[in-house]
């Protein structure tokens, strides 16, 4: 049994398909420090997206980025996912939307976001 319920499945070990279609929730990086799942739509030359990235690979995260610059299908999952919001970065934590790049920012200042890294949602 892997993590989550997904019977018969090892999230870590289930191979390239199973993890671009998000079988296992946690990568084997994840697994072993039990830090949240970052999620971060972006695009090329994109000042926010990298000041994003920067302070969340500063804190150890491991950041799954998806590049929507040639990509209007991942775009429009964005949106929906963010409640409509066009700009990038779109940043999501285990799933729970926290917004762009300011808003990530704000979260660090008010001492919440290491509690967020860290699973604690
Ligand atoms: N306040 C936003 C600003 C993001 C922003 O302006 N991103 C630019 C790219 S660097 C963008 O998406 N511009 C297109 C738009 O706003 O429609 C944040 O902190 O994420």
């Amino acid at each position: 049994m892997g993590i989550d319920g997904v019977s018969g499945m090892d999230p870590v070990n289930a191979g390239p398909i199973s993890y671009m279609f998000g079988v296992g929730r946690r990568s084997a990086r994840r697994e072993e420090t039990d830090m949240a799942r970052i999620e971060i739509y972006s695009t090329m030359f994109c000042p926010f997206c990298s000041r994003a990235k920067q302070l969340l690979r500063a804190k150890g995260a491991d950041v799954d980025e998806i590049d929507v610059t040639m990509s209007p299908g991942r775009r429009r999952e964005m949106m929906e996912r963010a409640a409509g919001q066009y700009s990038v970065p779109q940043i999501f934590i285990d799933d729970a939307h926290v917004g762009g790049c300011d808003d990530l920012y704000a979260l660090e200042a008010a001492g919440k976001l290491d509690r967020l890294l860290n699973g604690a949602t």
